[in-house]
């Protein structure tokens, strides 16, 4: 049914032939489904109806520099697919965002919010706005400004915004009292708030979190333990501070983080509670550099303008961006013995890399799955704000633990009825797709 997979990705293709990281990431889709098109060709016209976004809004960000300059940005909202839940998923500020990323983002999230177990439909939304260097006050106007049209087409029924790269607490705090003026109404409307004002526990952490619970299972799968592993981390955000948290608490050794500067090697391991706080600190000074880390911790060493898979390692977990892990990288990683690929950062390998792996024995598994936890716990975000409850950080834990195991349980599930052993491409795309497929068939024509 490699026919089926070919006609989707051609329709796509033919609409949007330059959206280059959109049609990647359709190509992985269809192309990862084609056990599923054999047995179910019927879904063909479902896919095709999914792969066009229900709603695209893009406006002009008008915002004042310290110098007193206007500046104009790009932003974007897609509300990509409501079939199981109201569109949920995060903004990214970042230079590089366009139409083309914020589509991949969004249609990747529908099959991830499927997973999660939760009723959370697809979305995506960002701006080409560089936080990098900007003032707090120059932020803060900027988040102002770009809320002030967001803010017509969101709402806590409708459509659930949160962060993603380059949107944190501050951030999403800056936008949050924007709304609150706008609207005047005071409502669960964006996920990764502040803890004193309706934020979830466990929500900074969530993505790491998560990526090691999922990566926990998929040792476990293959008859291992977690505890004694060596993890390569790349990025040194949000996510690669979560993990590198949880790995220690796993008694797993991560020995490196990376930024757009180049790459630090630990030896001994990012696993001390100062060595974990100082990620944060990095983070805090907003240069976007990690070469400071082997300043401050002088028995690790910092290699400029590499990336950190040339290191030895059993775990690879890129945290950082898209295409951060190519093939080259997957043949250095497998010559040193590697055996996993668990992707937290979105579509963090290219396609020959996941390619690579699947056909050297690696066992990969796709952000979808694996970076899962964060928008798990802006779920349940929603859910306290909703019941206008703030749960125990145990209690949140507890859940994001069993929904991490939920979302292994039925890619295990799809492999294993569809023969496709270790292929986690397929298995989560196909549990997370038949869900969504099934609610749009029960929905009718629209
Ligand atoms: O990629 C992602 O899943 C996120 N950036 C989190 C989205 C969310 O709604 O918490």
């Amino acid at each position: 049914m490699a026919e089926i997979a070919a006609r989707l990705l051609q329709t796509a293709a033919k609409r949007d032939p330059d959206q280059k990281e959109f049609l990647q990431a359709v190509k992985t889709v269809v192309e990862g489904l084609i056990p599923l098109w054999e047995q179910r060709p019927e879904l063909e016209e479902v896919m095709a109806r999914l792969i066009e976004p229900e709603r695209i809004f893009t406006f002009r960000v008008a915002w004042l520099d310290d110098h007193g300059k206007i500046q104009i940005n790009r932003g974007f909202r897609v509300q990509y697919n409501s079939a199981i839940g109201p569109y949920k998923g995060g903004l990214r500020f970042h230079p590089s965002v366009n139409l083309s990323i914020i589509k991949f983002l969004g249609f990747d999230q529908i099959f991830k919010n499927s997973l999660t177990t939760l009723p959370m439909g697809g979305g995506k939304g960002g701006s080409d706005f560089d936080p990098k260097g900007k003032s707090d006050a120059e932020v803060m106007r900027f988040c102002q400004s770009f809320m002030t049209e967001l803010f017509r087409y969101i709402g806590p029924n409708i459509d659930i915004p949160a962060g993603d790269i380059g949107v944190g607490a501050r951030e999403i705090g800056y936008m949050y009292g924007q709304y609150k003026r706008l609207t005047h109404a005071v409502e669960g409307v964006l996920t990764g708030k502040g803890q004193t004002w309706g934020g979830s526990l466990i929500r900074p952490e969530a993505t790491g979190f998560g990526g090691l619970y999922f990566a926990s299972e998929m040792v476990a799968y293959q008859k291992q333990e977690i505890a004694g592993k060596t993890i390569c981390v790349s990025g040194f955000g949000n996510v690669a501070w979560g993990a590198c948290l949880k790995a220690a608490q796993l008694k797993a050794k991560v020995i490196t983080i990376s930024g757009p500067d180049g790459y630090v090697y630990d030896e001994e391991g990012i696993n001390t509670p100062e060595k974990i706080a100082y990620l944060l600190r990095l983070r805090a000074t907003c240069q976007d550099i990690v070469a400071p880390y082997a300043e401050q911790f002088p028995k690790s060493q910092f290699f400029p303008g590499k990336k950190p898979w040339e290191r030895k390692c059993d775990i690879a977990l890129p945290c950082a961006t898209q295409n951060e892990l190519d093939a080259n990288d997957a043949a250095m990683l497998h010559a040193n013995g590697c055996k996993f690929v668990v992707e937290l950062s979105n579509m963090g390998c290219t396609h020959d890399a996941l390619e690579y792996c699947q056909s050297h024995d690696m066992i990969y598994a796709p952000g979808i799955a694996c970076n899962a936890g964060g928008v798990a716990v802006s779920g349940l975000e929603m859910t306290q704000n909703s019941i206008r409850l703030r749960w125990k950080a145990e209690e949140v834990d507890q859940h994001l633990q069993r929904i991490m195991k939920d979302i292994h349980k039925q890619c295990v599930e799809a492999m294993t009825q569809f023969h496709k052993p270790n292929d986690y491409v397929f298995g989560a795309n196909a549990a997370g797709f038949l869900k969504v497929a099934t609610a749009m068939i029960e929905q009718g024509c629209v």
